[in-house]
């Protein structure tokens, strides 16, 4: 919530100083004055904060552009400023241009997937008259190198839309008046409004909990024992429930549980680490000329480990992407647990944003202890077929998480 901070006083001052003795309406004009403007537009925003090691975050990420249209004048200079823990971009296409693909695959006999540069990284476009693909690349707060803001002039009137390259449906625009016009409104006012939609999103967000929590249920498994469902994140209204639900989960030993695909198109993953070094998300590989090779780390992407879980050994579920990414591919991911313990996890896209979990095993009762030897055997599997798990996680490319450039510099320093 940076950005949005460092905001508010700004805003108070201006507030203080005009709104008492100017109407809304007369302050308008004031902003014409002086040549050309700078305004500021905010990238999303979040709710649900928690105190993580990595800073703040919120557990609910909101994918909006605040506000989402924006009215300036030829000359002027727009600022975007990166609102929330999640990373977007602001990316401007040529007229007819397809969205440039988040992930791609490497191609020729590579089972590898990359991370498309043309989105990850910024262009240089200075001046902007929408004849060009003007790129923020990711925005993300507390990474650097990565920026934290994109700035554009705009030297032609018109109407250009923009999108996030990374949320399918995240979009503003920018109206570009001839010179001179009257604003229709001044940046303390855009603040205003902004705020105050900030406000009411971060409230809708909240007030799904109880819906992001409406799907669990537990059924009974093989001999006596029982399935827990986890959901992975709940997903509704451009808005993303980066958490486990229930992220804290007690069982029996013997029992299973499934982690369930998220409800929209949002990837995650479900990951034992055992005490190992959380895997970096992407593997940067600098090439002769050119941009570097994003690497998606394929011990993120694959599932890994066996289907009983103990406490020891790397464990993933691999990508499971959303229920509404039609790419094929697991939804669900099963674990047994037979020993007694409690086993910390994470979605490996998600954790920066408080997407952790624990399993709290409890030993079963004398009577009952025999009937778990033969749950495993009998415990349906996750598919993903190794053979196909890569290609079938290129469509995940609509909402991957915050970690990304977090990782990626760390990948740089090392
Ligand atoms: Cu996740």
């Amino acid at each position: 919530m940076k950005p949005l901070s460092r905001l508010v006083p700004v805003m108070l001052i201006v507030l203080a100083l005009f709104s008492a003795s100017l109407p809304a309406a007369l302050a308008a004009p004031a902003a014409q004055s002086g040549g050309p403007q700078t305004f500021t537009v905010l990238v999303g925003t979040e709710a649900g904060i928690q105190q993580l090691a990595s800073g703040p975050a919120g557990a609910w990420q909101i994918m909006k552009y605040y506000p989402d249209t924006i009215t300036v004048n030829e000359g002027d200079t727009i600022v975007w400023k990166i609102n929330s823990t999640e990373f977007h971009t602001v990316s401007f296409l040529t007229p007819g241009q397809q969205a440039p693909a988040f992930i791609m695959p490497e191609g020729g006999n590579s089972q590898r997937l990359l991370f498309n540069p043309q989105v990850a990284f910024a262009t240089p476009t200075a001046n902007f008259d929408g004849t060009q693909y003007a790129n923020s690349g990711l925005l993300q707060r507390n990474a650097p190198p990565n920026p934290t803001e994109f700035k554009l002039a705009f030297s032609k009137a018109g109407s250009y839309d923009y999108v996030c390259l990374v949320h399918v449906g995240m979009k503003g625009k920018v109206i570009v008046q001839p010179k001179g016009t009257a604003y229709p409104k001044t940046q303390a006012q855009i603040d205003a409004d902004a705020k105050a939609q900030i406000a009411a999103d971060q409230q809708m967000a909240l007030g799904m909990k109880a819906q992001a929590a409406q799907a669990q249920a537990t059924r009974p498994g093989p001999n006596g024992t029982t399935v827990h469902v986890v959901n992975m994140g709940y997903s509704a209204n451009m808005v993303d429930y980066m958490q486990f639900v229930p992220n804290n989960l007690t069982i029996k030993a013997g029992d299973t549980v499934e982690w369930q695909a998220n409800n929209g198109a949002t990837p995650h993953t479900a990951t034992f680490l055992s005490g190992a070094k959380e895997p970096d998300l992407i593997i940067t590989e600098p090439q002769q000329s050119g941009p570097p090779k994003l690497v998606f780390n394929p011990q993120v992407l694959a599932p890994a480990g066996a289907s009983t879980y103990g406490g020891t050994g790397y464990t993933n579920s691999g990508l499971i992407n959303g229920k509404q990414d039609p790419t094929p591919g697991p939804k669900t991911y099963t674990l047994v647990f037979d020993k007694p313990g409690t086993y910390t996890y994470l979605c490996l896209l998600h954790d920066n944003m408080g997407m952790t979990g624990t399993i709290t095993v409890q030993a079963t009762t004398a009577g009952a202890a025999g009937a778990t030897t033969a749950a495993p055997s009998t415990l349906p599997t996750t598919g993903g077929a190794p053979s196909t798990w890569p290609l079938a996680a290129a469509g995940a490319a609509l909402a991957l998480a915050g970690a990304y450039l977090r990782k990626r510099s760390r990948a740089e320093r090392a």
